[in-house]
């Protein structure tokens, strides 16, 4: 793989710096914590990192709320310790990729400031949606769009003289207001903030809500506000999607890759794509817009052979003509966690909850290290750490609680902040003397997985994702190049991977006869010569012809 196009097999490991390691004792991780856990990751064998939002905000959506994007939030640290995070990641050979809003800013940017002090019609309000409400007085939405959190998409707004006034637009919460892209001076901003970044030393960017931006512009009324409604997908076609946004994901481009012709290292754009289908989430990623896009069609397939099998023809049949790579995840800080997803869910139970969670995880592990492209790891994931899914009402911090009161789609319970040694909490994760509790509370099971017990432990998924870590780099069949299916037992999938890589999971919970015969090179689970057993995948260098 040449230096140059680093990204194209990279596996990235998320950073939700607010759960992954406090320097300072208020009980939040920080940017010194990041610094302070590099070695573990290198160690881990991962390419890179890419760190969730740090910049100044008030955090009602913990930081996808921006209201400076061209600082650090004093909770998080300062420029200079981000600068010692981007040197020491250099140094031990890692990319750092930073999270970039440019959907919606906070309510505290200076522009919504300016907007909300200004006059309806003027020009501080150009920077966002704001439109003139419908009925006699002006007291209902201007249009029936539903917000992702819940609730309408758009608020009203008191005018400087105390009237009830105009109403802006945030398809996030009310404090994540939207900002009109049709406004030259926004793509102008954002512009220089990819060059403060960069500038600073950064490999990329992770760009938030990337099939957003631009709205239909007549604003029309949806046909179906309830279905958009769902916090899962972006449905809305008026609100999401428009054809306007290629030309920004241009604009961005060049911007990158004039920083790669200058050194010979690509700059990385991965865009937060959530789109309904593999198609129009292709259509994002070419050799003039974004280099990656997230593929959430894997991480939403149910445990199932035929789900994943056609998840991943799809993806590959769809970036097979974009020059890139397909951009793998199972687990992201919006997402309950793979070993609570799989427990539920096909091979007989229906909805009901099994104990296959863990196994199946494993499995997942190593059949995305095993796909073709790259990949994202997001932290806790390499600890099999489940979601914490009986936080009390009163602890949950996510939007989606506050605004809808139902505990559905809340997100704390992936955010939970990481165990790190230790039999009780805080688990090494706040320094020992003295540190504030954790922000979010860690159940006592989390000693079962801290990364002291995990290193220790050659059988823990941290020894199966750092094995495969490692293997991926050695082996030339991993990383980019082919994927062949093979023909397999009902509940198996198979592949081979360039010049003899097999790869085979196992679906079902009933065992299988392995593609190969031989001794698996790495397994996630016991797995006898000859035998695939249920909930397990493993994999084969083969020379011998596939069964
Ligand atoms: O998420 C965008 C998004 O579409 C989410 O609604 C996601 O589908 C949902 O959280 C799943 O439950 C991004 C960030 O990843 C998320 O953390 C932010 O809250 C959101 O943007 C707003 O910036």
């Amino acid at each position: 793989l040449s230096q140059r196009h680093w990204w194209r097999d990279a596996v990235i490991y998320q950073v939700y710096i607010r759960s992954f390691l406090d320097s300072t004792g208020d009980g939040i991780g920080d940017l010194a914590g990041v610094r302070a856990g590099l070695p573990y990751l290198k160690k881990l064998g991962v390419d890179g990192i890419w760190l969730s939002p740090f910049y100044p905000s008030p955090q009602h959506d913990h930081g996808y709320d921006v209201a400076d994007y061209r600082d650090v939030d004093p909770i998080y640290g300062d420029l200079a310790e981000f600068d010692t995070v981007v040197t020491d990641a250099h140094r031990l050979g890692m990319k750092v990729l930073v999270d970039i809003v440019p959907n919606h800013c906070s309510s505290e940017h200076p522009w919504f400031r300016a907007a909300l002090a200004g006059a309806p019609g003027g020009p501080e309000r150009e920077y966002f949606h704001f439109a003139d409400g419908r009925g006699e007085n002006g007291e209902l939405p201007p249009n029936n769009w539903r917000a992702m959190f819940g609730g309408p998409a758009w608020s009203r707004v008191r005018e400087a003289d105390g009237s009830e006034g105009q109403w802006y637009l945030h398809l996030f919460t009310p404090e994540q207001p939207d900002l009109n892209w049709r406004n030259p001076a926004v793509g102008e901003y954002f512009l220089d903030v990819l060059r403060f970044w960069l500038d600073r030393g950064v490999d990329g960017f992770r760009i938030d809500v990337a099939a957003g931006l631009f709205r239909h512009p007549e604003l029309p009324d949806s046909p179906d506000p309830e279905a958009d409604e769902r916090t899962r997908d972006s449905v809305n076609p008026l609100a999401w999607n428009q054809p306007e946004v290629h030309q920004v994901w241009r604009d961005w481009r060049a911007v990158c890759d004039a920083y790669a012709e200058a050194d010979g290292h690509d700059r990385l754009l991965v865009g937060e794509v959530s789109v309904p289908t593999a198609r129009e989430h292709a259509a994002y990623v070419r050799p003039d817009e974004l280099h990656q896009a997230f593929f959430f069609h894997l991480l939403s397939a149910r445990w199932d052979v035929d789900a994943f099998r056609n998840t991943i023809t799809e993806a590959l049949r769809d970036i097979a003509g974009t020059g890139s790579t397909v951009t793998w995840v199972l687990n992201n800080h919006d997402q309950v966690r793979t070993v609570t997803r799989y427990a539920s869910g096909p091979a007989g139970e229906g909805d009901t909850t099994t104990d296959h969670g863990p196994a199946r995880a494993r499995a997942a592990a190593l059949l995305m290290l095993a796909l073709p492209g790259a990949a994202y790891v997001y932290q806790g994931e390499e600890l099999g750490l489940p979601e914490v899914l009986d936080l009390p009402d009163e602890v949950l911090t996510d939007p989606i609680f506050r605004r809808t009161g139902s505990r559905r789609h809340v997100r704390d319970g992936c955010r939970v902040p990481l165990p790190w040694s230790g039999l009780a909490s805080p688990f090494g994760f706040t320094p020992a003397e003295g540190g504030a509790r954790p922000w979010l509370p860690q159940p006592e099971w989390f000693a079962e997985h801290a990364t002291d017990r995990a290193l220790a432990d050659t059988r823990s998924f941290w020894h199966l994702y750092r094995d495969g870590l490692h293997l991926r780099r050695s082996l030339p069949q991993l990383g980019e190049g082919t994927l062949r299916w093979l023909e397999s037992p009902p509940q198996v999938l198979a592949f081979v991977r360039g010049d003899g890589l097999v790869c085979a999971v196992n679906f079902g919970t009933e065992p299988a006869p392995a593609p190969v015969s031989g001794t698996p090179l790495l397994a996630s689970g016991d797995c006898p010569v000859g035998i695939l057993p249920g909930s397990t995948a493993a994999w084969w260098i083969s020379d011998l012809d596939p069964r």
